[in-house]
């Protein structure tokens, strides 16, 4: 199950009491204080685990407890620390503040670790309290409790290319053709229910990762559809492939569609509109002889100043230009930095 939201309770573990007691050995008439600190309680971390791809464990344990310390002990030994609870969690988990929103981190590499409610100190033991002039303490501190904190995890796929456009555009096809995912693919509106990503080996360039994610349509942001949910996976991309069926067999027109895509878009976030878009112009196999659909989508993207192309996913028509495009479009706004993101 793909579960990319989630709100957890998290307790860490409390630390452990300290200790009283005093030596009692058979030839020592009076043995000095030795109570042992409390261990300290567990921590609950988050990891980063590049082989984990949804938060759906969180779904059934939402609630996340770390061991406490145990008490200390006499012979000056200090208690077992309480185990840590390492969760693992995909790369581009954000973790939020549930009640106020804040954002306290981003997970963007694997192996990263945020420890998230971190355990209470265990307690000193009456031997700590020992002076010259105090010798028999019978001081000890209890073990502090542990953090509690109620955060929301939110999954954002880390990816370089989105790939956007109607249900039933080809997106999965094209996705499918390019790299090595193998999503779903059928001659459905909705066939994608959730987002898939594939590495794509550029040749000589840089390879690099593409999203596909459920189709738009109008009034995706209204929640018609999938709604617009899945968009957010694609917050993180730097390009946009904006996938268009231009076979007769939709009924619509091509570039009309690219409009409802574009607003709907906007709609979700004005900058996601705006990022740098490609255009590609899918099913040209089953163009027949009037080419009217291509061009006027062809000229739509020429006074937008995009870079246009016409493919056949299915027949793995016209992609290598298509994917050089998106390897030198990622570079050129590598080589600008990271102000090419808006
Ligand atoms: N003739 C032809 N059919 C294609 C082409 N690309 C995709 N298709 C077909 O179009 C249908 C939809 O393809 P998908 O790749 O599932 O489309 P999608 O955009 O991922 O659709 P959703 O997941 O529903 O948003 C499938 O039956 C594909 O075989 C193409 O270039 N030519
Ligand atoms: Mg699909």
């Amino acid at each position: 199950m793909f579960v990319d939201q989630v709100q957890v309770k998290l307790k860490a573990g409390r630390g452990g009491d300290g200790c009283v007691s005093f030596r009692r050995e058979a030839k020592v008439p009076r043995g000095g204080p030795d109570g042992g600190h409390g261990g300290n309680g567990g921590s609950v971390v988050f990891v980063s685990d590049a082989s984990v791809h949804s938060l759906s464990y969180f779904r059934f344990h939402p609630l996340l407890r770390a061991r406490n310390g145990a008490p200390g002990e006499g012979g000056n030994r200090t208690g077992a620390r309480g185990a840590e609870m390492r969760l693992p969690v995909p790369v581009g988990t954000v973790v939020k503040d549930a009640a106020t929103g804040d954002l306290l981190f981003d997970f963007v590499r694997p192996g990263q670790a945020l420890t998230a409610a971190k355990g209470g100190k265990g307690g000193r033991g009456n031997a700590s309290y020992a002076t010259a002039t105090h010798q028999a303490p019978r001081e000890w501190e209890p073990g502090r409790p542990g953090e509690e904190k109620e955060l929301s995890l939110e999954l954002k796929l880390i990816a370089d290319v989105g790939l956007v456009g109607f249900p039933n555009a080809g997106k999965s096809t094209l996705i499918s053709k390019i790299s090595a995912a193998r999503p779903l693919i059928a001659d459905y509106p909705f066939t994608t229910l959730t987002p898939n990503l594939g590495v794509v080996d550029a040749g000589a360039m840089k390879s690099f990762i593409v999203a596909d994610i459920p189709g738009l349509i109008e009034g995706a942001h209204l929640g018609q559809g999938l709604g617009d949910r899945f968009l957010r996976h694609i917050e993180r991309t730097r390009v946009l492939v904006h996938v268009v069926d231009v076979s007769p067999y939709t009924g619509r027109d091509p570039v009309q569609d690219f409009d409802v895509v574009m607003r709907e878009l906007a709609s979700f976030d004005a900058r996601l509109a705006r990022r740098t878009m490609i255009v590609a112009a899918n099913k040209v196999d089953l163009l027949g002889r009037d080419k009217s659909r291509l061009t006027g989508i062809k000229r739509l993207a020429a006074r937008r100043k995009m870079p246009f192309f016409a493919i056949s996913a299915i027949k793995a028509e016209g992609l290598k230009p298509l994917v050089r495009a998106m390897a030198e479009t990622l570079a050129r706004l590598e080589e600008d930095g990271p102000g090419g993101v808006s």
